[in-house]
């Protein structure tokens, strides 16, 4: 076993759409645990802090203009391999190609070139897991 803890946001379209339960029922019947849990509206610093790494890029302003929109659910998720298994079970970023049976191909849809409405993140490393779990929870 090699449990960690992982970052998961349900992005404000994924609240608005009433898909929270939904996605939070995908994380625990894969057996991870949900150890703590918050709906916050960000605020662009948290949001700048988040997605440093994407800042200068040309879709960072109206990623961080959606994100602070409306509520946003985070929690920190514990599991084995945690980081790497949601990264699986969200799919890949784009809704429109994310694989059937991963929550973005399931239940998210083709918003045209609004890639970020893609329903929920997930830290992609234990570094990035560490970093946004002090950004979301302190
Ligand atoms: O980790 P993941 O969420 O799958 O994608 P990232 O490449 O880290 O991008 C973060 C976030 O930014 C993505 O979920 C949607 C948005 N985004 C975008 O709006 N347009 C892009 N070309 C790439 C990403
Ligand atoms: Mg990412």
């Amino acid at each position: 076993q090699n449990r960690e803890q992982t970052l998961v946001l349900v992005k404000p379209d994924g609240v608005q759409r009433g898909l929270t339960g939904q996605i939070l029922a995908r994380i625990e019947a894969k057996g991870y645990v949900v150890e703590d849990l918050k709906m916050i509206v960000p605020t662009r610093e948290m949001l700048t802090q988040h997605y440093a790494e994407h800042e200068g890029k040309p879709f960072f302003e109206p990623l961080v203009e959606f994100m602070s929109s409306g509520p946003v659910v985070a929690a920190r998720v514990s599991g084995d391999r945690v980081i790497e298994g949601f990264r699986s079970l969200a799919g890949s970023t784009e809704p429109t190609t994310a694989a059937p049976g991963t929550i973005r191909g399931d239940l998210g849809r083709d918003w045209g070139e609004k890639v970020q409405k893609n329903l929920v993140h997930g830290s992609d490393s234990t570094e990035s897991a560490e970093r946004e779990l002090g950004i979301w929870f302190g």
